[in-house]
C-alpha cells in the first residue's frame, strides 16, 4: 500500500488478543514529525549495537531517551557510558503513545522511556519476554516506521503456536494486561528502500520503567 491509499483509509482497530490492539496506520498523519522526533534523539544519543545477556553484540541498533529516573534505574553504574544522560522524550511522541493508550483502552499509560530499535536487512529479533519494566500492569506501546517486518506474537511459552503480523510504517501495537507477557520477536528484515528511513526499519516502544 502507498502513502496516499494509507492516508486515504481510516486506521484499523484490530484485537489481536485480550489486551493486544493493533492500529494500522494510525501513525501515518504525523510520520514526518515523528521520524524528525527520532533522528534528534539519534543525533543526541547516538545508535549503539544491542548486547544479548551474555555481553555480544547483536545487529539490531538502539538507543533512547526519557527521564533522568528511569535512565538510573537502566544503566549499570559501572558502566564506562554511565556519563551520559537520556535526552528527554519528546513532547510529540509522548502526546503521540498516551492518545494511542487511550485508544487502546489503558487511559492510566504513564510512560517514561522511549526506547528506539533499528533493523536493517537481516536483522532480526529472537522470541523473548518483555520482563525488565518495573509495573506489569502498565501496557507498552509500540510504533513502526519505515520498512516492514513479520513480527511473531506467541503464548506464554517460549514453544507456542505464533501468529505472523505484518508491521508497516505507521502501524501502531498495543500490548498490555493479559496479554503483556506474551513472547514475541521480529523475522529477518527484508532488504528494501523506503522514501522516509532509507534501508531501515525503526521501531519505538514506549514502556514505564521506573
Ligand atoms: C520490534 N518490538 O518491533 C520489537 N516488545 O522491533 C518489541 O520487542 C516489542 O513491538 C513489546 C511490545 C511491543 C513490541
Ligand atoms: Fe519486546
Amino acid at each position: 500500500m502507498n502513502l496516499f491509499s494509507h492516508l486515504a483509509t481510516e486506521p484499523t482497530h484490530e484485537d489481536l488478543f485480550a489486551g493486544a490492539v493493533l492500529m494500522r496506520g494510525l501513525a501515518l498523519a504525523q510520520d514526518a514529525e515523528f521520524f524528525a522526533a527520532v533522528e534528534r534523539i539519534i543525533s543526541a544519543a547516538p545508535l549503539r549495537h544491542a548486547t544479548t545477556p551474555s555481553g555480544l553484540p547483536m545487529s539490531v541498533m538502539v538507543t533512547d531517551c526519557g527521564t533522568e529516573r528511569a535512565f538510573e534505574r537502566r544503566w549499570d553504574p559501572a558502566s564506562p557510558q554511565r556519563a551520559r544522560l537520556w535526552p528527554p522524550m519528546p513532547r510529540v511522541l509522548l502526546d503521540f503513545a498516551l492518545r494511542c493508550a487511550v485508544r487502546a483502552g489503558f487511559p492510566e499509560f504513564k510512560p517514561d522511556t522511549c526506547h528506539i530499535n533499528r533493523y536493517q536487512a537481516g536483522t532480526r529479533l529472537g522470541l523473548h519476554q518483555d520482563r525488565h519494566e518495573i509495573d506489569l500492569s502498565q501496557p507498552i506501546i509500540s510504533i513502526s516506521l519505515g520498512l516492514e517486518c513479520t513480527f511473531l506474537l506467541g503464548g506464554f511459552e517460549r514453544t507456542g503456536e505464533v501468529k505472523r503480523i505484518l508491521l508497516e510504517h505507521g502501524d501502531v501495537l498495543v500490548w498490555g494486561g493479559p496479554s503483556r507477557m506474551r513472547f514475541h520477536g521480529v523475522k529477518p528484515l527484508k532488504p528494501g528502500d523506503h522514501p522516509m528511513t532509507g534501508p531501515y526499519r525503526y521501531n519505538l516502544t514506549f514502556r514505564k520503567i521506573a
